[in-house]
């Protein structure tokens, strides 16, 4: 791969990926973050699981929790991509690393992205466990992952279409502006009360800059935010990596079913 194409390392791994999995062209692919793995559990058949090692251009990483697999998983008519881990921005490999897995998507022949992730949430009301939609997003990574002077407009990224059909499955579901940090440090109260005058609701440390590669490569997109904590000044309790798993776990058979209804109208 070199500085300027990343195109050659995308195309080389849907094509691995078409081979591994012997399905050559899927439709819809899901990410899921932190405390979404069980959520992957009855989608559909798994025709196919895949290490990350084994596709080009993928780095494997290191974060308990975050293994790297891609399944191949046939649910009715649709066939699903789904990648049970992500690279972060925070583990250095660089913002190319942490779209691969939605460019590959693409190159495989979706259509849909479903973006999911564990995050703190700034509203009260959102116990551990609470998901919700995200509407918006406001990048504070400082980067970008197009490369070259392509100006890709980011008006309704995250899918009012999609939303909406997520909410007629589940009329409870709230909406929120998910704010990316770059981590791996969790906030201070003061970020959060910034966070909070900027119009945010919800922070972590991923999906904004896969939500742009996404919509750079025409990919229509839905994100989900597991609320697995409150953020960080809001209960006064200080934030736990293993407490934020452990709320995901909890939450995963109703993250399940949530994705399990939605997929089939994507
Ligand atoms: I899970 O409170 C999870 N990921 N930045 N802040 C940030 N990332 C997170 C948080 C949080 N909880």
């Amino acid at each position: 791969m070199t500085d300027t194409d990343y195109r050659s390392a995308v195309d080389a791994a849907a094509a691995r990926l078409a081979e591994l999995s012997g399905v050559d062209h899927h439709d819809v692919a899901l990410v899921l973050g932190s405390g979404w793995r069980s959520a992957a559990e009855g989608l559909g058949e798994t025709v196919a699981e895949v290490s990350t090692s084994e596709v080009p251009g993928f780095t494997v990483s290191a974060v308990a929790g975050h293994a790297g697999t891609i399944r191949s998983v046939r649910a009715g008519d649709t066939t699903l991509l789904v990648f049970l881990g992500r690279t972060h921005l925070y583990e250095g490999h660089g913002v190319r690393q942490v779209v691969h897995g939605v460019r590959t998507a693409a190159a495989a022949g979706c259509s849909t992205v479903v973006l999911t992730n564990g995050c703190g949430g700034l509203r009260e009301t959102w116990a551990p466990g609470t998901p919700v939609l995200i509407k918006d997003h406001i990048n504070l990574t400082a980067t970008s992952p197009i490369e070259g002077a392509n100006f890709v407009d980011l008006t309704d990224l995250y899918s009012s279409r999609l939303r909406w059909l997520c909410r007629e499955v589940d009329p409870s579901l709230d909406e929120g502006v998910y704010v990316q940090f770059p981590g791996p440090h969790y906030e201070t109260p003061a970020e959060i009360g910034m966070v909070r005058a900027i119009g945010g609701d919800l922070v972590g440390m991923s999906t904004v800059l896969e939500a742009i590669a996404a919509r750079e490569a025409g990919l229509e997109v839905l994100g989900i935010s597991l609320v697995t904590n409150l953020a960080a000044g809001i209960s006064g309790a200080p934030l736990n990596h293993e407490e934020v798993l452990e709320a995901g776990r909890h939450a995963a058979t109703r993250m399940g079913s949530l994705l399990t209804s939605i997929l089939p109208s994507l």
